[in-house]
């Protein structure tokens, strides 16, 4: 097979086994017979080796004495930034591709044409997506030319080793205690609120205000809402007339969120009608951290390997993208969850599995994994689909999962997860609570065609899965790993299998699609999924472009 390019030896590498670094890769092109030299390299190297270095090239190639060779890249990486920034903005290719590849039927959300609760702002200089393709698009880079040094990434709020819940019911309220203690600091500060006890022995027509976790919601005979907020001392019921400007909020409200709420108590003390309603919220001052320097992230989710449904050609695409110069910056895949499709997720699931051994799938995973440039930095959590346990939080996977996963060395950690990036936060969470703010809020505040809307929810909420009982099952920890304490720059969920972005209060918010076709179940019930997308995101600039490539 002719090996004219760094994609192809890349996959020639990966069908027998190895992944390389990029520096090897060049080397290995940059011979005059690339396909003896891959041989000759191939024999040289240990038989336990994992991953092909420019030293083993070197060594295969005669020449033992340098281990590390420096990469040729051609053109200084300065050059680079203005090319890679003009392309970005003004390639007719994408232009036309926009308008051809994307604007048609099956058109993915984003607010840049107008979206309702979001900051008039929306994804500066995105809203485009771009035709990915093969190396045609682009050509093949020999590396990421920055250097590696520059990088960081740092993980916080990961349940990964450090779960202790046992399933007892004081567990519960050790969570639901620390979930209040958490949000109600947020909301302290707006409210001069008392708890739940002292208001109930407060006398007729006082002004009161409390900070609660929403425990029942009912509509009164009349229409009006009645809405019992509970603390740690007790419950107190709390009336919203149907005529009052903040009762489109009760339609958002989901049981155990924390919100707080000023108002009159009735003639009797019983209950208080309330004047205003305060949510954990993001400030509005609030001003998003950037990287130092021009770097992007891809933002993928829900692979679904091992499902008859899996796009490999469009992964495979997308990977072979990673290697051009047009990625060179990409320097970051972070992955939502759902690596595989999982065996007994849902009835009926084993008669689309083409792979029905759960192991033999992360091997698979595995495999396309290596296609992706072996000096990109890789961090994955998991979801629904993969074989931790599906209470939230979820820890990462176990040593046997990396073990089979080992090759890229990516970085495992659990669901969610808050990964700082060069910076950037990004709160990673898989996004099973998405499917409950739909079918729980009206269509226009969230819906499967606008999920980052169902995501701006949460970020108002400040937390990634209020509700407790319903789909998203939820284990009870010393603490509750599921708020949002810090305001997260980016905000990252798969799970719906729709793509959709826009900002919310300057938060991005991010849903990335997937790339499993539309699965039985999905056809019956009019799930349309976006597949092959990869989001491109600028961590200097927090920019987006989407690029397509199913
Ligand atoms: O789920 C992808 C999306 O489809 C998510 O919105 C849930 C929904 N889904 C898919 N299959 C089912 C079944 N069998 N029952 C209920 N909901 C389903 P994911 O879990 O990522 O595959
Ligand atoms: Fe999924
Ligand atoms: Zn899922």
């Amino acid at each position: 097979m002719p090996l004219e390019t760094p994609v192809r030896i890349v996959r020639e590498l990966a069908a027998r086994g190895y992944n390389a670094e990029q520096a090897a890769v060049t080397l290995i092109a940059s011979t005059e017979r690339p396909g003896r030299t891959l041989e000759r390299v191939v024999e040289h190297v240990d038989d336990a080796a994992l991953r092909i270095t420019a030293g083993d090239v070197r060594g295969a190639l005669g020449d033992p004495a340098v281990e590390d060779p420096p990469v040729s890249t051609g053109e200084p990486a300065s050059n680079r930034t203005t090319e890679d920034d003009d392309r970005r903005d003004t390639s007719p290719e994408e232009t036309s591709e926009t308008a051809s590849g994307v604007g048609g039927e099956r058109s993915p959300r984003n607010d840049t044409d107008g979206g309702v609760d979001t900051s008039t702002s929306a994804v500066a200089g995105g809203g485009r997506t771009a035709a990915g393709g093969g190396p045609e698009h682009g050509s093949p880079a020999a590396s990421r030319t920055a250097d590696p040094s520059l990088r960081s990434l740092e993980v916080d709020g990961d349940v990964t080793g450090q779960s202790t819940g046992t399933g007892e019911y004081g567990d519960f309220v050790k969570v639901f205690r620390d979930r209040y203690e958490k949000l109600s600091k947020q909301l302290r500060g707006r409210v001069n609120h008392r708890p739940a006890t002292a208001i109930q022995s407060m006398s007729g027509g006082t002004d009161a205000a409390m900070v609660g976790l929403v425990n029942d919601i009912r509509s009164t005979k009349s229409g009006h809402w009645l809405v019992e907020l509970e603390d740690t001392t007790g419950t107190f019921p709390c009336l919203v007339m149907k005529d009052r400007e903040f009762a489109g909020f009760v339609d958002e409200l989901l049981l155990d969120e924390c919100i707080a709420v000023e108002g009159t108590l009735s003639d009797d003390a019983g209950i208080m009608f309330v004047d205003s309603m305060h949510f954990p919220d993001v400030p509005r001052t609030y001003s998003p951290n950037t990287a130092d320097r021009h770097v992007q992230a891809a933002l993928v989710s829900d692979i679904h390997v091992g499902s008859q449904e899996f796009e490999a050609d469009a992964w495979t695409r997308f990977a072979d993208w990673l290697h051009t110069e047009e990625a060179e910056r990409v320097e970051y895949l972070l992955i939502a969850g759902d690596m595989v499709e999982g065996v007994g997720v849902y009835p009926d699931q084993d008669e689309e599995l083409d792979i029905v051994d759960i192991y033999e799938q992360y091997e698979r995973f595995s495999e396309h994994l290596k296609d992706v440039p072996g000096d990109m930095e890789i961090l994955m959590i998991p979801g629904n689909h993969d074989a931790v346990r599906l209470a939230e939080p979820q820890p990462g996977f176990d040593e046997n999962l990396r073990e089979i996963m080992s090759a890229h060395d990516a970085r495992i950690t659990g669901n969610p997860s808050l990964v700082t990036v060069e910076g950037v936060r990004v709160l990673m969470y898989h996004g099973v609570s998405l499917d409950e703010v739909i079918a729980e809020l009206p269509e226009e505040k969230a819906s499967y065609d606008d999920p980052h809307k169902a995501m701006y929810q949460l970020l108002k909420k400040r937390h990634v899965a209020p509700q407790f009982g319903g789909k998203t099952r939820l284990a009870p920890e010393e603490k509750d790993y599921l708020v949002m304490e810090e305001v997260p720059d980016v905000f990252h969920t798969g799970h719906v299998h729709k793509l959709g972005w826009g900002k919310y209060h300057e938060v991005l918010a991010v849903n990335s699609g997937c790339w499993q076709a539309q699965t039985d179940f999905q056809k019956s019930v009019n799930i349309d999924p976006d597949v092959g997308y990869a989001p491109i995101l600028d961590l200097d600039t927090l920019d987006m472009t989407v690029r397509k490539f199913a």
